[in-house]
């Protein structure tokens, strides 16, 4: 059985993780009808210090891109996108690295630094900090738990601002992530998935990022830009009724 490792989100509300990354490997497994478990992770444990990892066939492997490679090649359920040709695959390629490094980035900007997001961040990752700390270090929590998210919070920052993100001003990084935005839209038309009928391991990583931005609590003009095009919207809700039905958080 595979083992997703994961941040994963308060219990009782509408999305299955805090992380993008994490809702497409799981979008993914569950639109190869790939049965797996889930726990909740500790990212110092992982390869890459970072969530999800996955235990596959007894190996620990990190990253989404990854983990999905590993299984389309040894896991004859997989989805694994030969129904693209060639130029499509080449698009869904192009399309995925806009998801995940400027849509995720101008997300990762608005949660971790703008103080009015961060108020509803922080809950969210103590909720984390209460189920992922063990041992000694959890009836310290309730004093540690609060200074380690500042210190996280600077870390973030830092990254943010390495990565180059957090260089522009609000209004750009508005300015980027609608762009990439509207390019989904417009890729997207009136198909019910980005390469027609049927879905590719590309609409799970956007689906990751588009349900991050719509439905994780931060609000701002990018939420608003998404919320206001329904064929997005449509899309996203398409993807959560077929792979996140009623029952399952998501
Ligand atoms: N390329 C990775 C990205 C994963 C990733 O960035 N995960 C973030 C959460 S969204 C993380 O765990 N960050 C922890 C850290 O940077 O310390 C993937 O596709 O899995």
């Amino acid at each position: 059985m595979i083992i997703v490792y994961k941040y994963g989100y308060p219990a009782g509300t509408d999305t299955p993780d805090i992380s993008p990354f994490v809702i497409k490997l799981e979008t993914w497994l569950r639109m190869s009808g790939i049965p797996y478990e889930t726990r909740t992770g500790t990212r110092r444990e992982m390869p890459k210090a970072k969530l999800p990892s996955a235990r596959v066939d007894g190996r620990l492997i990190a990253d989404s891109s990854f983990i999905i490679a590993y299984l389309q090649k040894h896991d004859p359920r997989a989805l694994d996108d030969t129904h693209l040709d060639p130029v499509q695959q080449a698009q869904a390629e192009a399309i995925q690295c806009m998801a995940e490094s400027q849509l995720y980035f101008a997300g990762f900007y608005f949660r971790w630094c703008v103080d009015t997001n961060f108020v509803r961040y922080r809950p969210l990752l103590l909720d984390y900090a209460k189920r992922s700390v063990a041992g000694w270090q959890r009836p310290l929590l309730p004093v540690l738990g609060p200074l380690a998210i500042s210190l996280i919070r600077r870390q973030k920052m830092r990254q943010v601002w390495a990565q180059g993100m957090a260089r522009h001003s609000a209004d750009e990084v508005v300015t980027i992530g609608r762009s990439a935005l509207q390019a989904l839209t417009t890729l997207l038309g009136e198909q019910a998935y980005l390469f027609g009928a049927t879905p590719s391991t590309v609409d799970a990583s956007v689906y990751g990022q588009l349900h991050a931005l719509v439905k994780h609590p931060f609000p701002g003009p990018l939420q608003d830009f998404a919320l206001a095009r329904p064929e997005l919207l449509a899309y996203h809700d398409r993807i959560k009724q077929r792979y996140w039905p009623a029952a399952a958080p998501g």
